[in-house]
């Protein structure tokens, strides 16, 4: 609980409440100091890959079969302090709990921080395991641009790191033999199971489109109804249509619209262009997208607008490693829990044996300031989690 405490004035954010930390930004920044910092007190060897992720070693970095544990610590616009964060600290923690109990891992292990999994400021999550992994073709990410247009390669340029080394990195990934995520739970299913903890069976589809609606600027005042051509319009209907979806398609059906950007955005001026991203998850994500675009393309049509819809990020339902599930539910005695919300884990699934431990939110909030875990359920997972590393790393 102290290291996260560590934390409650980095990157607070006094108009959207909660807190915002983005990748390159003065809060991610002080972040992986402060990692770094943590890490180097515990005699851990730390590197910064070719895609900005961190590892931070207890034993020899080259070594096989390494059992590796971490989150992320950039958040959402506004988010929570635990969604990465509590994955980090416990995960140091549990590092703290392994040396108290005298325990020498077997296996080299690994602290890791992934970059930008939120994808809070260049629009593609989990972006640094996925380069990692191969599943992000770099020259696609190098061109990616933040809301102020700034390319991921000039933010890295300018930060004196070297845009043409992201990429694939399979010789690290080859060292991993597994890695255990510990998140705190997105939505309320442990509370009214009576249990602080649950490991990650599921991650389900989902993934996340942009609709570009065009029309033509004019002056709010003097321009006709039948003069105009308000992208707003089939915007607004749009983001109806995303809710309509989401009930038309059954329970598990997510679609929203979080975000929505008109051009100029004069309080005056009829808007030129709205930009709206529209994530959709369950079972067919991509049906969802299909109706929801049916609808925005009728909409624009109607309004004599043009649209265009770009997928940014999709991500197939990842089924987590079962072996290395059944280990985790046996060590812990905790049930399985299927998320709806992404992780780097469910990006590694693809490569390597990948776990996930969900702690307790009472409230289930997430993505927002009233995200909580209550310390007696934080501690139950620094012990689950300290027991789970130190059988892996027998
Ligand atoms: O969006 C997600 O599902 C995750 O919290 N990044
Ligand atoms: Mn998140
Ligand atoms: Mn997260």
């Amino acid at each position: 609980m102290t290291l996260l405490t560590d934390l409650d004035d980095v990157g607070r954010d006094p108009r959207r409440g909660g807190w915002s930390r983005h990748l390159g930004d003065d809060a991610e920044s002080t972040l992986r100091e402060w990692f770094t910092e943590q890490a180097g007190r515990r005699g851990l060897q730390v590197e910064t890959d070719a895609n900005l992720n961190l590892w931070a070693w207890w034993g020899d970095p080259e070594g096989p079969d390494a059992v590796a544990t971490g989150s992320h610590l950039d958040s959402v616009p506004g988010g929570g302090a635990y969604d990465g964060p509590l994955g980090v600290a416990s995960a140091l923690a549990a590092v703290d709990a392994l040396r108290s109990r005298g325990v020498v891992p077997g296996r080299p292990l690994a602290v890791v921080v992934f970059a930008e999994e939120e994808g809070g400021r260049f629009g593609v999550p989990c972006l640094g395991s996925r380069l990692l992994t191969g599943s992000l073709d770099p020259d696609r990410a190098r061109g990616l641009r933040d809301p102020d247009g700034v390319t991921l390669a000039e933010a890295l340029t300018s930060r004196g790191l070297r845009p043409e080394h992201l990429g694939p990195e399979p010789r690290r990934i080859a060292r991993l033999g597994r890695f255990v995520e510990l998140h705190v739970e997105q939505g309320r299913n442990l509370a009214p199971r009576g249990e602080p903890l649950a490991v990650g069976s599921t991650i389900v589809a989902h993934g996340r489109w942009r609709l570009s609606f065009t029309g033509r600027a004019d002056h709010a005042g003097t321009t006709r109804r039948a003069d105009r051509r308000d992208p707003m319009v089939p915007a607004a209907a749009t983001v109806l249509a995303a809710r309509a979806t989401m009930e038309a398609h059954g329970d598990d059906a997510r679609a929203t619209v979080g975000r929505l950007h008109p051009v100029p955005g004069g309080t005056n001026v009829v808007a030129s262009r709205v930009d709206l991203w529209l994530d959709a998850r369950g079972p067919l994500p991509q049906a969802l997208v299909d109706d929801v675009t049916a609808a925005a393309r009728s909409a624009a049509d109607a309004e004599g607008c043009t649209v265009e819809v770009r997928a940014e990020s999709v991500s197939d339902e990842v089924t987590l490693d079962p072996g290395l599930a059944d280990t985790l539910a046996t060590i812990t005695g905790a049930g399985r829990l299927a998320t709806a919300a992404g992780h780097d884990a469910g990006v590694l699934a693809a490569h390597v044996p990948a776990g996930m431990l969900h702690v307790r939110n009472p409230s289930g909030v997430s993505h927002a300031p009233d995200e909580h875990a209550e310390d007696a359920d934080v501690a139950a997972g620094v012990r689950a989690l300290a027991d789970v590393l130190e059988e892996l790393c027998r």
